[in-house]
């Protein structure tokens, strides 16, 4: 196993219901560290950039409109197989097909609204976390 760094977002949806603290709690129980953090909103055009992948989808307007509607929390997660091991925490994509005890499963609402957003490759964490953090934004332990 490869010790990985994966990019998480905490949706707006999670932190208004305010279990940024659990979802956290989840992360550093299975073996993920925070490397980087930061509550944050997200820009529209940076948001557009992010999910540039999904731009001709007919979905695409609304997940950007929720995901600047408030502020989200932005982290870099360390660990074995980090972005494996951060999808699986997370569950599937709608919320209702999401394993039990998944972080989408306990906290999201919709498939859009599903509480977090987790990079789906090394490559994909590597792009999204250039969006949002700096060189220096990194903790280094
Ligand atoms: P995942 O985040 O599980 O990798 P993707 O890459 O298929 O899922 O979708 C990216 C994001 O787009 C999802 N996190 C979800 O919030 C949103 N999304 C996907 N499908 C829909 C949909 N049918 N309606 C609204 N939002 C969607």
């Amino acid at each position: 196993m490869a010790r990985e760094t994966t990019f998480s977002i905490i949706k707006p949806n999670a932190v208004k219901k305010n279990v940024i603290g659990p979802i956290i709690q989840l992360f550093e129980k299975n073996g993920l560290q925070v490397a980087a953090m930061k509550l944050s909103k997200i820009e529209k055009v940076q948001c557009e950039e992010f999910y540039a992948e999904h731009r001709a989808r007919p979905f695409f307007g609304e997940l950007v409109s929720f995901m600047t509607s408030g502020p989200v929390v932005l982290m870099a997660l360390a660990g074995e197989n980090a972005v494996t091991r951060n999808r699986e925490l997370m569950g599937a994509t709608d919320p209702k097909k999401a394993a039990p005890g998944t972080i989408r499963a306990l906290y999201g609402d919709s498939v859009g609204e599903n509480s977090v957003h987790g990079s789906d490759s090394a490559a994909s964490a590597e792009r999204e976390l250039k969006i949002f953090f700096t060189a220096k934004e990194f903790a280094n332990p």
